[in-house]
């Protein structure tokens, strides 16, 4: 496929103002009738027509009523000679929807008729131009058998319907929004719904829908609530209401990603819509709150301004991401709550964004070209773009950032704009901010790739009460960029006395007094010096609070220091923080040829975590889980043995549930919620921190060949009123290896045989399951062997293909890299597989061996035999070549 460079950007030829659809739907041969209205982009010279098309059969052309002259040439249809004025273009074509096994454009799924139009999906249903910048206003009408279809749902408005001959019916929606083609979408399926009418703030009444099969209708109760909540939120927080008279959720099972906010006809994931107590876990319930926010902030910050053209990728996920995120923490409620959704988000941007940033798929937030433009839903598009916007905001302030986004909408409201403009937006509606005053400079993190490496140094002078902090800022350049220029890093700090660990206050040198104990740095230079005056004890300084900046940070603290932090840090980030990098420092040691036995201080620090008196549940779970692996991985940075990095990892959880016994004890016995089960965001924690404690107790169990823990485990498993606790005691069964997990997990699957999110879940905890050390290992590999060959399971579907792939290949290190090579050669197969008809799904896959340059021998050479040999393969899609491609450079 050829390249597409972002600055070969020209403004579309013609505009096309409206579009008429009309859909006869049959799963084999649907005729699309697509009367557009169109005009000359007088700006330009004249030119022809090139409208997109993929995998159509067309059979009619007419200009102006008349039949007209045209070529197809590359896939696009061609018009020349067309009229100066405006004119109508009408294209017929059919489409088999029940071929559609990619799952872009309109396909089957479960007997009903479903769309998925971002990227470039539109193509795939009729000749367009398909890109973002060309806005049209829909009319579409629907046609099918009723008895089959009874409900047909399309963006906008209902504004007619009725019977048709032959056991048909129809309906016509009409959306006064200008929009492009890639927010377009259709429903044809046999589907009820959970509704409920709201009144928003300005008094006018809107209709919530979410629309799935029959049997799921009790289990969309949280995504209603969710839904609504993120109608409130957007009005109250940013001033953006709800614009539509109706807006619709669809839940769809085959779907490539999690979910489309296409316009008041937002189509899900079943996966992000689906839950109840007995079905969804803790996590589930939070990721359709978020997921469900996402796609109706995406109604303001995607659909009412979209980008220009798919460069712009992050100017709307960013943002929206951002705006998922901090709803998410308004959610959760108090500060130490909103900290841990920070902490979790946080762990996401290390496991996936920090990877690709230093591998072969590296790319700015602001990409610069691709081959396949769906290789580009990043984790540097989405969650590293979150983090650019989060500085935007750090920067200016919350309500500076508010003031930017209303300028944002006065600006482009209704029109298709870049990321500058975003950041132009804000910086202007806060002149004198440090974003303003150094926007160029900031915009770098939109154009640099890769993780700058920040080396703060502190020195205190007793005698001259000061303290003074270098901060000195290093990256790697970009292809193609032979300097990188310095970022500008909000840099969020305080001090702490290192006796007692209490705030002190911030003073610079020239500033006439304390300004608080907490404050925000700003490092724009490759180097600075801070001189902090009339500090009066030794401080311990407390850096990149909140995780103010996406960057790798060297401190170079000692033990203590990090003791200090882990105990006394009002900043709740930083606490987590200190504790995961005494956990990495151990670790790393280890991994070096130091003592694999962890010392009796982070013993006792990690049994004052879990006995703090006061401390938030969750805080406490995720202080006590050690930094994956993949995170050690990256920071050990070469030469990766992942069976050692897993061996040591492994050693230390053992340890740490052998030293902590009788304290993990006490924690499952007396930190359990009270009362029936609410997923909010503190039983939730309560939850993860009495599983926890139940892994630990049966991990050491069954190391020492006790059954009380794995039994009493089990026995929860059983009586379990909610899948967050029958999961997390089977997870503490698989995960050990104990003897009860078989049993368990043959019964869960019995339980749970018609509930195919729960069994997605089934396949994911084996694949996911730490290889055992010594004798069994290789067992883990071979069950996930075992289990591709299961009756469950099918590659066709994504949830299904996922639960079991990504699982081994992304997040078990040491059961995918084997030194006989066979997981390398699992996966190849798998991707060549996949890639024969779902390319989409296909690329994902082949990207869970982007670090293969970081591994030791023998692995390395297995893994890139693997690649070259996916690789030299003649029939590939676009999307899979572009990665294995960009691997092996
Ligand atoms: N904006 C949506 C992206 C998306 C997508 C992209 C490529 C292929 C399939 C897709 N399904 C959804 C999702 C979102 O970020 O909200
Ligand atoms: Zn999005």
């Amino acid at each position: 496929a050829p390249i597409i460079r972002r600055e070969d950007y020209q403004a579309p030829a013609y505009w096309i103002r409206t579009v008429d659809l009309s859909f006869d739907l049959d799963p084999a041969k649907t005729l699309v009738i697509n009367k557009m209205t169109i005009e000359r982009n007088a700006e330009l010279p004249v030119q022809s027509l090139r409208l997109d098309g993929e995998d159509l059969n067309l059979t009619r052309v007419m200009v102006n009523g008349e039949p007209a002259t045209f070529r197809v040439e590359n896939d696009q249809l061609v018009l020349d000679a067309l009229p100066d004025g405006p004119f109508t273009l009408e294209v017929r074509n059919t489409i088999a929807p029940e071929k559609n096994l990619q799952l872009s454009g309109l396909y089957t799924s479960g007997g009903g008729f479903f769309t998925q139009c971002e990227a470039q999906g539109f193509r795939r249903i009729s000749y367009f131009l398909d890109r973002p910048d060309v806005m049209a206003v829909y009319t579409v009408t629907l046609r099918a058998d009723a008895e089959k279809y009874p409900v047909l749902l399309g963006n906008g408005n209902l504004v007619a319907q009725g019977e048709l001959d032959g056991g048909r019916h129809f309906a016509k929606w009409h959306d006064p929004f200008p929009k492009p083609s890639y927010l377009f979408a259709l429903v044809a399926a046999k589907l009820v719904s959970r509704e409920q009418k709201i009144v928003s703030r300005s008094g006018k009444e809107h209709l919530l829908q979410v629309y799935v099969r029959a049997g799921d209708l009790d289990k969309t109760e949280h995504a209603m609530n969710s839904l609504i909540a993120s109608v409130v939120w957007d009005e109250a927080r940013f001033g953006l209401p709800l614009d539509l008279e109706r807006f619709m959720i669809v839940a769809v099972s085959d779907f490539n990603m999690g979910a489309m906010e296409n316009k008041g006809l937002n189509i899900f994931n079943t996966k992000f819509v689906l839950a109840s107590p007995a079905t969804a876990t803790d996590a589930d319930f939070a990721n359709i709150e978020s997921v469900v926010a996402h796609e109706y902030f995406h109604n303001w910050t995607g659909n009412r301004v979209t980008c220009r053209d798919w460069f712009q990728l992050s100017l709307k996920e960013g943002l929206t991401v951002y705006r998922d995120q901090e709803f998410s923490q308004d959610m959760a409620g108090e500060a130490s709550a909103r900290a841990v959704k920070r902490i979790e988000d946080v762990r996401q941007l290390r496991q996936f964004q920090f990877p690709e940033d230093a591998g072969p798929m590296a790319h700015p937030v602001r990409p610069e070209q691709y081959q396949a433009i769906d290789n580009f839903y990043t984790a540097t598009v989405y969650e590293k773009g979150a983090e650019v916007v989060r500085m935007m905001a750090t920067l200016v302030g919350r309500r500076g950032f508010a003031k930017g986004m209303t300028l944002y909408f006065q600006r482009h409201d209704g029109q298709a704009v870049t990321c500058d403009d975003f950041a132009q937006a804000i910086a202007d509606a806060n002149p004198g901010s440090e974003l303003a005053e150094r926007l160029d400079a900031f915009k770098r993190w939109y154009s640099q790739a890769g993780t700058p490496q920040v080396t703060a140094r502190g020195a205190y002078d007793a005698a001259a009460r000061t303290y003074t902090l270098e901060l000195a800022q290093t990256g790697t350049p970009n292809p193609g960029q032979p300097h990188r220029l310095p970022s500008v890093i909000p840099f969020a700090m305080g001090l702490l006395a290192s006796d007692d660990g209490s705030a002190l206050p911030l003073q610079l040198a020239d500033e006439p007094g304390d300004t608080g104990t907490h404050r925000v740095l700003v490092l724009a230079e490759a180097e600075q010096r801070f001189v902090f005056v009339n500090v009066d004890r030794e401080p311990v300084p407390s850096l990149l609070r909140g995780y103010s900046a996406p960057v790798h940070l060297d401190a170079a603290l000692a033990d203590t220091a990090l003791l200090t932090l882990l105990q006394h840090d009002s900043d709740a980030f930083n606490r987590w923080e200190a504790g995961q990098q005494l956990a990495l420092n151990r670790l790393l040691a280890a991994l070096r040829g130091g003592s694999t036995q962890l010392d009796a201080a982070f013993i006792d620090a990690m049994r004052g975590v879990l006995r703090h008196p006061t401390l938030d549940a969750a805080l406490k779970e995720l202080v006590l889980t050690l930094p994956s692996e993949t995170v050690v991985a990256e920071e050990l940075g070469a030469e990766v043995d992942p069976a050692r990095i897993h061996a040591l990892r492994e050693g230390f959880r053992l340890q740490l549930a052998q030293a902590l016994r009788d304290d993990w004890v006490w924690a499952f016995e007396t930190q359990a919620p009270i009362g029936g089960y609410s997923p909010d965001a503190r039983a939730a924690g309560q939850r993860a921190l009495v599983n926890l404690a139940l892994s630990m107790l049966v991990l050491d169990a069954t190391a020492s060949g006790d059954t009380v823990w794995p039994g009493r485990a089990y026995q929860r498993f059983k009586d379990a009123t909610s899948m967050s606790e029958r999961f997390g005691a089977l997870t503490a069964l698989v995960n050990a290896h104990a003897e009860l997990a078989a049993p368990a997990l043959e019964r869960f699957h019995a339980l749970f045989a018609d509930e195919a999110l729960v069994i997605d879940k089934w396949f994911a905890l084996q694949a996911g399951a730490p290889e055992p050390l010594g004798e069994g290992a290789g067992a883990v590999f071979e069950r996930v062997r075992t289990l591709a060959q299961h009756p469950d399971f099918t590659l066709r579907n994504p949830n299904r293909a996922r639960s079991l792939l990504m699982p081994l290949t992304l997040m078990n290190p040491a059961a995918f890299h084997r030194a006989d090579a066979a997981g390398y050669v699992f996966w190849a197969d798998k991707v060549v597989e996949v890639d024969a008809f779902n390319p989409q799904l296909a690329s994902r896959l082949a990207r869970s061996l982007d670090r293969w340059r970081l591994l030791a021998e023998p692995y390395r050479s297995a893994a890139r035999e693997a690649i070259a040999r996916v690789a030299a393969r003649a029939e590939l899609s676009d999307d899979t070549r572009e990665i294995v491609t960009r691997s092996l450079q």
